[in-house]
Formats: C-alpha cells, structure tokens, sequence
C-alpha cells in the first residue's frame, strides 16, 4: 500500500510499497515556517486517516546574513561596486535588502531587495568620487524575523600627497641625513618608501621621518614616494650632497708666519682654504686660549694690540657638512729693539793704519 504524509492537505512525503499492518513508519516532515500545521497520514489501503495538529511550532532565531565579498574596510576605485552575500536561517531566509549609504551624511544612495537565494550579488553604480560608504545587508526569514551586518567601505579616487619638511632649501650638505615628511591624504596612507638615486632603499611606513646614510660623498637624489590603499601616489624629491671630506685650510704661506717673530703688535694672518663635495662654508680663528670668532668668508684677519711674548693662533675651516679642520700657527712678538755699541775705536779716535779694526758690543732680550 501506499502511504501518504500531508501538510496542511498537501502531500510532503510518500512510503510506497508499505506492508500491510505495519505500524511503524515514519517520515521527516519539514515545517517551512513557525505556526500551527494539520498533519495527515493516509492509506490507499483506506485502512487508517490519523490526523495530527502540531501546534506552535517556534521560529528559534534571526537569520544570519553574510556579506561574502568585500571585507570591511576595503579600499577600491571603480565606478562601480559589486557586493555577495548569503544568508542562514533555523527555517529559511526569504529575502534580503542591501542598501548603500553615505558616510558623510547618513543619507541612502540606493536600495534593493531580492528573493533569497534566487540572487545572492548586486552591483552598484557610484560616482568617480572619492566617498566613504556603508554597505547594509538585511535579511528576512519566512516567520519575519529580521537581522543585518554591514560594512565600510571607501571609494578612493584622491592621491595622497607628500612634502619633505626638512630643509626650505632643497639642496643641504650633510654627513648623514634626518630626512622629515608632511604626507596629507583622504582616507589612508598605505605604504611610505625611499628612493636613493632612484633605487629602492627602505619601506618608513607609518613614519614622518627616516635617518638615512649614503656611504659614497657626492650629491644624491632622496625621493619619498607615499602610496594610498588604492595605490595612488605622490613623490617628493631632494637633493643632498653627502660630505664626510676634511676641508683643507693652512696660514699663507705657513714658512714665514709659524715660528715667526713680529715686532709690530698688530699681526696680520692670512689663509686659504678648500674643500670638496659640499665646499667651505665658513672660517673661524682665535688666539690660542680664547673663543672662536666666526669670520665668514674671509681669508685674513689682523690681531690688534699684543705685548711682547709668545702666542698660537688657530683658524678652522669648516664645510657646508659641518666637517672641520683646524691649522695651527706659532709666533712671537718682539717689540724691543737689540743694543749694541761700539767699544773700539772710541769715538773721534784717530787712525794710523789703512785698515781699522772695529769691535761692537751687543745684548739681546730674548723672546
Ligand atoms: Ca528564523
Ligand atoms: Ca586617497
Ligand atoms: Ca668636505
């Protein structure tokens, strides 16, 4: 015989064959949604209608919708957007809402609702904007019970932007570099990278500032280049010059002035120097003992005033890297003039011979 299961009077499953006067069948009856269902089993035997009334049969929870594709927080640029979902339920999802907010304003951009699980994607059409969004999904199960998710999601069509900040000039001398960074962009910086000479140096990611040491001296070209989510960029440049050369510096002409005697108590000092890669960028001197005094670019500088005695004098040279070099003069002043006299012939002496024979008599103060 055959034996036939109904829901609500419609037939949900079927034993055929069933032997006569058994009384143990069974079958799984689905119960589409949450409500009160007349059961009926009956026979073509016509033995037996049992009729069962399966009251309140609940709806144990909400559904639980998925959105498959993209993640929270995906970065993109495109025109369009196109999300999946899915979505779970005790009973069984009916439909699902996905709608497409401004961030900025809350206000909706657009909203669509599809019979789950006849279309599980959607593409939105936005602007070629920069925006951000929210992307909602909500789901209704067969019993009406309801739940969402979202997420957010950034449409980027902005370039960040970069500025070195390390020097108003662009063009420094250094032995090495603390290079600093201005970056300004509409969502988020992804990467931050450093170009020597246009090869690749370091990622500085997440940083404003980078040491960096070029071990050849000689003019460089830094480039810092910063990346968004979506991979656009910007790049800003400088040129160093790197210098990690002694300049050179000596008193002119250095056989006369060290160990040289004055008898002036004004000393004039003359030098010359160079450098190379960054250049001199300006001297100082002193007397040995006292301060250095800055005097630019000049090559000579007088010292006024000295009493007899002995000194050093120093000039240093420094170059536009702030490397220095230091030459060292010695010198003395002597302001007393030598004695010396005559002991023979005395003075008005007379002479009778052709040759004469003259003696002297000397002192030296020695300084
Ligand atoms: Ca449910
Ligand atoms: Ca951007
Ligand atoms: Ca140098």
């Amino acid at each position: 015989m055959n034996v036939g299961f109904f829901r609500n009077d419609t037939e949900v499953a079927n034993l055929s064959g069933a032997r006569e006067g058994c009384f143990n069948l069974s079958a799984n009856i689905s119960l589409p949604k949450a409500g009160t269902y007349n059961i009926t089993v009956n026979t073509t035997s016509g033995i037996f209608l049992e009729i069962y009334f399966l009251d309140n049969a609940v709806d144990e929870r909400n559904p639980l919708p998925v959105i498959e594709f993209p993640t929270n927080n995906s970065f993109w640029k495109n025109a369009s957007l196109t999300v999946h979902w899915s979505a779970t339920d005790d009973y069984s999802v009916d439909n699902c809402t996905v709608k497409l907010f401004y961030v900025e304003n809350g206000s909706l951009r657009e909203e669509v609702t599809y019979d789950y699980p006849d279309t599980t994607n959607h593409t939105f059409d936005v602007a070629e904007s920069s925006q951000k969004y929210r992307f909602q999904l909500e789901t209704v199960d067969v019993n009406g019970r309801e739940n969402s998710t979202g997420i957010y999601l950034y449409n980027d069509w902005t370039p960040p932007s970069i500025s070195i900040t390390t020097t108003n000039e662009k063009n420094v001398s250094v032995q090495w570099l603390n290079l600093t960074w201005n970056t300004d962009e509409n969502f988020e910086i992804n990467r931050t990278e450093i170009f020597v000479n246009g090869s690749f140096e370091k990622e500085v990611s997440g940083q404003s500032w980078a040491n960096i040491s070029v071990e050849t001296n000689g003019t460089a070209n830094i480039t810092v280049v910063t990346y968004d989510m979506v991979n656009l960029r910007d790049a800003d440049a400088v040129n160093i010059t790197f210098d990690r050369s002694l300049p050179y510096v000596d008193v002119t002409p250095d056989t006369y002035f060290n160990n040289a005697y004055f008898n002036t108590s004004d000393v004039t000092f003359t030098w010359v120097g160079t450098d190379t890669f960054s250049g001199i960028a300006h001297y100082e001197v002193r007397m040995e003992g006292s301060t250095w005094t800055n005097v630019g670019d000049d090559t000579r500088y007088t010292v006024h005033n000295l009493d007899e005695g002995s000194y050093g004098f120093d000039v240093k040279a420094v170059d536009w890297a702030k490397n220095e070099n230091i030459t060292h003069v010695d010198f003395t002043v002597d302001l007393t003039d030598p004695f010396v006299s005559i002991s023979s012939p005395s003075q008005g002496e007379k002479i009778n011979s052709s040759d004469v024979e003259v003696s002297w008599a000397h002192a030296i103060t020695q300084l």
